[in-house]
This record gives C-alpha cells, structure tokens and sequence, in this order.
C-alpha cells in the first residue's frame, strides 16, 4: 500500500493505492466514499480488498472536505468532487502499469460515478455505482436534503443537516446537475450495488438507473441498508461478482469505443 496526496488545483487530496500481488500490469478502480465519509469506511475496505483480490489494482481517494484532503466539509460542493475526480482520472493515467481504468463510488460517491461515467465514457471501461445517491440534484430541486427542509428558490446561506452543516452552495450546485443526461452519454458496463432496505439512497433509484443504463446489471444485497450493515460479506461477494461480469463484458465495451 502507498499512501500520498494527489495534487487537484493546489487542494491536496489524501490518497491510498492497493495493487493485487504478483501483477506488472492490472486494471485500476479509482474508490470514492460517500457525503461525511471517508477511505477507511467497513464498505470502503471491503470493496477495495474484494477488488485486489480480483486482480485489480484500487486507488483510494477522499474527497473535498473529507478524510484526510484539503478542504473544509462545510464548502463542498458536487463540482468540487467532480473536479477532485477528474485529477484522479488525470494521476492514474499516469500510471505506468494501469491496463484499463474503473470509477467506483458509495452514495454521493455514487452519484459522482454516474456523473464522470458520462463526462469520462470514453476513458473508462466500467462504472460501479454503490448505493448511488442520485437523487440528491432532484432533492435540491425540491427543498429537501437528507429531512432537512429548505426553500430551493430562496437558497438559505446555510443548511443543517445531521449534526454537520453545509454551505448553500451544496444545493445551488446540486439544483444544476441532471444525472439523466450522464447516465445517457456512458454506454459502457454499469454494475450497481444497492441494499434492498436502504432508507438513505432508496433502492428504487437503482431499479431505475439500471433501465436507463444501455448496458447495466443491478446487484441487490438483501436486508440491509445504506452501508451494508451486517451483510459485509455478502456486500464482497457482490463487488467480485460485478468484476467478473465486467471482465466478461468487455467486448460489449469495446464494440461502443470504436463505433
Ligand atoms: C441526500 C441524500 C443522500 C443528501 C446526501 C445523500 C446532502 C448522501 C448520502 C451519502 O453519501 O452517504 O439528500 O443530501
């Protein structure tokens, strides 16, 4: 394991990089947390070490405002992440031994999955949103955050939500951003992964990406909720079964990138 920091517009973004053992070259899944989270996450840990053992290499990353990166939580905003991730992007392929390159992320994480899916098709040969959140541009819209209730015309300065708060700029950013039009433009291998009883990222927000998705398979992990709780195991087993299916997809990706 190599622990750094990735530079993104002099914002240092903490960063971990697992490679499977015994490899020279191997794909990368780049691995984002979700909003208040951070890379040492149960879920995050296990998808990583599932994904090594699959033979691919994981570059761990926290975003704006999270973990250990530059930022205060208070001033993130969705464009900010996806800025974050576009670096990402930028350092791995600079990586020498990166055969093909995967984005995978939890939640809001998620919902930037889907969001550079769609502004990165062309360089990443698989996307796995886990619990995608991708509801929250919609919520924005609707003056509702996680319950906390606001008017979406007259945006409030600040917003409380759980014991944090957030600048009203999280939601002017969020109102702007329509996941449907992302979710269009990737035409790649899209494996989702969603607790059945999640009250956070419902669950019927996946039923529905994965009709939308040209080419998507959703991987339900029954009785339990927004982090995998308690169905850990089960969690790893779909985060392996989702490498294989993109393993044995890839000529369906490879159709799309030369058309
Ligand atoms: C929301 C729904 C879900 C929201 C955030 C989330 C800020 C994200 C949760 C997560 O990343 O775990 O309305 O508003």
């Amino acid at each position: 394991m190599k622990e750094f920091y990735i530079d993104c517009d002099g914002i240092r973004l903490h960063a971990k990089l697992d490679r499977p053992k015994g490899k020279d070259k191997s794909p990368l899944c780049i691995l984002v947390h979700g909003f208040t989270g951070h890379m040492e996450e149960e879920h995050i840990i296990a998808a990583q070490r599932a994904m090594n053992d699959a033979g691919v290499a994981v570059l761990r990353a926290e975003m704006y405002g999270h973990g250990g990166s530059d930022g205060k939580f208070r001033e993130h905003t969705l464009y900010k992440w996806v800025t974050n991730a576009l670096a990402l992007i930028s350092y791995a392929k600079s990586l020498d031994f990166v055969s093909k390159m995967y984005f995978c992320g939890h939640s809001q994480g998620g919902l930037l999955t889907m969001l550079i899916g769609g502004m990165c098709a062309d360089e990443l040969k698989a996307i796995i949103p886990l619990s995608p959140a991708w509801m929250i541009p919609e919520d924005a819209r609707n003056g509702q955050l996680l319950g906390s209730a606001f008017d979406p015309v007259h945006i409030p300065d600040a917003l409380k939500i759980w014991d944090t708060e957030l600048n009203g700029d999280y939601i002017r950013v969020a109102q702007t951003i329509h996941v449907e039009n992302e979710i269009a433009r990737y035409k790649g291998p899209v494996v989702i992964i969603h607790g059945d009883e999640d009250g956070t990222a419902p669950f019927i927000y996946s039923e529905k990406a994965q009709e939308l998705y040209k080419n998507a398979r959703l991987i339900p992990v029954r009785g339990t909720g927004h982090c995998f709780e308690g169905r850990i195991n089960e969690f790893a087993e779909a985060v392996r079964s989702a490498l294989a299916y993109i393993n044995g997809t890839e000529g369906a990706g490879k159709t799309f990138f030369t058309e």
